[in-house]
C-alpha cells in the first residue's frame, strides 16, 4: 500500500484528518511516527507560502510516496487580518487558552460585524512525481464575546458559526467537519487521491500479476 505523509505535529489536525481520510487505501503517517525530522521554518506571509515550504521541506522524507502539509489558522479583519499566520504562535503565548485570551482582549471593544471572522486552510500534496497540487477551504463566523464549549483545539471555543447556531467548540465532530476550512480543503484532496489511485491501481495489478 502506498504512504501518505501528513506533515503535521499538531494532534487536533491529525485526529481530524485521519478521520476525514479514513477508508483510503493509503498508509497514512504523521510526523511523529518517523525518526525526529528537523522542523521547517514557517517563515511565509501566507498560508499558501507555508504550506509549500512544509511540503516541499519534508517531501524528500518519503521518496515514492505522497507527502501533505497543511497551513491554516484564523483571521479576523477587523484586527488587520491578526492572527493569521501567527494562529499558532499569537502574540509569543504558549498555548490555546492563553491564545484565546489575548484575542478576546484585542477585540474587546469590537461588536457585531466588526467580530467576523474566518478560518482559512491550504493544504499541499507532493505527488512520488515531484509535481504539487493545492487544495482550500475557508469557513466565515465571529469571534464570541466568551469562550463556548470544550471540543475542538485551538480558537474553536471562540469560533461562533451562525447556521449551527453554536461554536465550534460546542459541536460535534461530524458538524465542523461538514463545515470547516479543513473539512473542505481535506475534502477535495481526498476525491483528488480518489482518482489517482483509482487510475493507477490497473497498472498496479497488472505489474503485480506479472
Ligand atoms: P503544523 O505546522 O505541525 O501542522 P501548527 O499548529 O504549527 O502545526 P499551523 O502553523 O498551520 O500549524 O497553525 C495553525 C493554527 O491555527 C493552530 O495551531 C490553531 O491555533 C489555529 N487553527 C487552525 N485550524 C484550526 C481549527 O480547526 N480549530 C481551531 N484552531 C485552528
Amino acid at each position: 500500500m502506498t504512504d501518505l505523509l501528513f506533515a503535521t505535529t499538531n494532534p487536533g489536525k491529525q485526529r481530524e484528518i485521519r478521520g476525514l481520510l479514513s477508508g483510503l487505501p493509503l498508509r497514512l503517517l504523521f510526523l511523529n511516527d518517523l525518526p525526529a525530522v528537523p522542523e521547517v521554518e514557517e517563515t511565509g506571509a501566507t498560508f499558501e507560502e507555508n504550506a509549500r515550504l512544509k511540503a516541499r521541506g519534508y517531501a524528500a522524507l518519503l521518496p515514492g510516496g505522497y507527502v501533505a502539509a497543511e497551513d491554516s489558522g484564523i483571521v479576523v479583519p477587523a484586527l488587520g487580518g491578526e492572527p493569521g499566520v501567527y494562529s499558532a504562535r499569537f502574540g509569543g503565548r504558549p498555548d490555546d487558552l492563553s491564545r484565546n485570551e489575548l484575542l478576546l482582549e484585542r477585540m474587546a471593544s469590537l461588536d457585531g460585524e466588526a467580530r467576523a471572522a474566518y478560518y482559512e486552510a491550504i493544504v499541499v500534496l507532493m505527488e512520488p512525481g515531484g509535481a504539487e497540487r493545492l487544495f482550500r477551504g475557508r469557513v466565515h463566523g465571529f469571534i464570541a464575546k466568551v469562550p463556548e464549549g470544550e471540543r475542538g483545539f485551538g480558537y474553536d471555543p471562540l469560533f461562533y458559526h451562525p447556521s449551527l447556531g453554536k461554536t465550534f467548540g460546542r459541536a460535534s465532530q461530524e458538524e465542523k467537519d461538514r463545515l470547516s476550512h479543513r473539512g473542505e480543503a481535506i475534502r477535495a484532496l481526498r476525491s483528488y487521491l480518489e482518482s489517482v489511485l483509482k487510475e493507477r491501481a490497473p497498472d498496479e495489478a497488472r505489474e503485480e500479476n506479472g
